[in-house]
């Protein structure tokens, strides 16, 4: 196991991380910015390295800094959170050339996964279902115009190097489609320097579903079940389930059977997330992530694992222990990402913290950096508190949620708590009848 643990991360997931530490009974080293002197993530850790000024590419992405501190400090693992350096393979490349391991899968695994052709020509090789579209990369608009033509229209343009819903194009019909074509690849080779594009056909009012899986460096490959992340705005998710309340036992376990298999022919290790567009009874997988995701708790909370407790212990070289049947799930559970935004404007609100009281009581999880006096820096990513209920069925789990978002209390900035509590006491939301644009929708017809 390992002797110290550097987690190159701030806010609630370097928290997160410093937990599953200190359980396994492993001393953690925290890196900070200038801006983050008085974070929580700092005085928790047993050591700390100030590793640069606020902006994110001088600190929490400066690899140099990051990897000196470790060295210094003796710190024999890094583990990256999620954002900055997670998926980053070069990153996670020149931290093992240094003798030291990265929590997390291979850089080649990183890297193909990086790659969102790469990616979809494995799993099209290893029979996980696919969206309709172009086998690999588009040679040209001809190419498109045949494809879109044999799949049906509307389409999509994806950039190869895209994700996240960055880079995307969609024509309604081939009039529309050279225009798609042309501004798909300017805006990918302005953002990625990488041109490639490929295309899928566009599927109307899908669920995101996604699939979370853990794997050893001996072969073993499991999965915990699907989380329902349809509920965003603008590619930034707001609230998830496990399970999704589309989903059956019967669908979980084919989808998990196929994507676990796959996993193991690829040699995958340590965590990863398989996304899915989920619509009329039809899962297509469209990205992996290779990173402890955000919504990992409601996953935990469902299943009774520490996901990142388990990174650890895979990264160390251990054996999982345990095989598919072992893993059950039990209850239902949602998490609300409190953002520090205006909750009508969704513009970033940072600054001081006067009074916080995180709720509690049975089936209630807070991950949160946040305390009372702390001002919230304008650098970086706006998410402050994570709330996270767990009850024996999903209308227990949204009367527990109510009852926690009202106890719950951030004074002094604007938060997005008003919106959750309009999206618990929404009907449709109740029935577990939403797409991925339910969302938007719902934003701009009650405000
Ligand atoms: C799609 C799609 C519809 N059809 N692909 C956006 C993020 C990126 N991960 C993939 N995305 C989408 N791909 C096909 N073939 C719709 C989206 C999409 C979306 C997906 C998941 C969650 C939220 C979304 C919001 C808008 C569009």
């Amino acid at each position: 196991m390992f002797r110290k643990i550097l987690i190159a991360n701030r806010g609630e997931i370097a928290l997160r991380v410093q937990r599953a530490c200190r359980e396994l009974g492993i001393p953690t080293v925290a890196v900070h910015s200038t801006a983050d002197s008085d974070a929580m993530h700092v005085r928790l850790a047993d050591e700390s390295v100030c590793i640069g000024p606020p902006a994110a590419r001088d600190s929490y992405l400066n690899m140099a800094a990051i990897l000196s501190a470790a060295v210094v400090t003796g710190a024999d693992a890094i583990h990256p959170g999620y954002g900055f350096l997670s998926e980053n393979a070069t990153f996670a490349e020149m931290v093992e050339d240094h003798g030291v391991a990265f929590i997390g899968p291979s850089p080649s695994h990183i890297r193909m996964m990086g790659d969102k052709i790469a990616a979809k020509t494995a799993m099209r090789r290893l029979g996980v279902p696919l969206v309709p579209g172009s086998d690999g990369a588009l040679p040209d608009l001809d190419a498109a115009q045949e494809i879109a033509a044999r799949v049906g229209y509307p389409v999509l343009i994806k950039a190869a190097a895209g994700g996240g819903g960055r880079g995307m194009k969609v024509a309604h019909s081939e009039a529309e489609l050279a225009e798609a074509w042309r501004l798909a690849r300017q805006e990918a080779h302005a953002a990625f320097g990488n041109d490639e594009v490929y295309l899928e056909k566009y599927l109307d009012r899908p669920r995101h579903v996604e699939l979370q899986i853990l794997a050893d460096s001996h072969g073993q490959v499991v999965h915990f079940g699907e989380r329902d992340c349809s509920l965003q705005r603008r590619h930034q998710k707001l609230l998830e389930e496990a399970g999704s309340p589309a989903l059956d036992a019967t669908e979980r376990d084919t989808i998990g059977a196929t994507a676990t298999a796959a996993l193991r022919e690829l040699g995958y290790r340590n965590a990863g997330t398989l996304e899915f567009l989920y619509q009329d009874g039809q899962f297509a997988f469209i990205e992996m992530n290779t990173r402890l995701q955000v919504e990992h708790p409601v996953t935990e909370m469902v299943c009774g694992v520490d996901l990142v407790r388990e990174q650890i212990r895979l990264a160390a070289g251990e054996p999982l222990g345990y095989t598919q049947k072992d893993i059950t799930f039990s209850g239902h559970a949602i998490e609300c990402r409190v953002n520090a935004e205006d909750p009508e404007t969704f513009l970033p609100t940072p600054g001081r913290v006067e009074a916080f009281h995180a709720p509690g009581g049975l089936g209630v999880r807070v991950d949160s950096a946040l305390y009372a006096g702390y001002v919230v820096p304008p650098y970086y990513d706006s998410m402050v508190a994570k709330l996270i209920v767990h009850a024996p069925t999903r209308a227990d789990a949204i009367a527990r949620l109510r009852r926690a978002l009202e106890e719950f209390a951030v004074v002094g900035i604007k938060t997005t708590l008003p919106l959750h509590q309009r999206i618990v006491d929404d009907e449709a939301f109740q029935r577990g009848d939403y797409s991925i644009h339910w969302l938007e929708r719902f934003v701009s017809q009650t405000k």
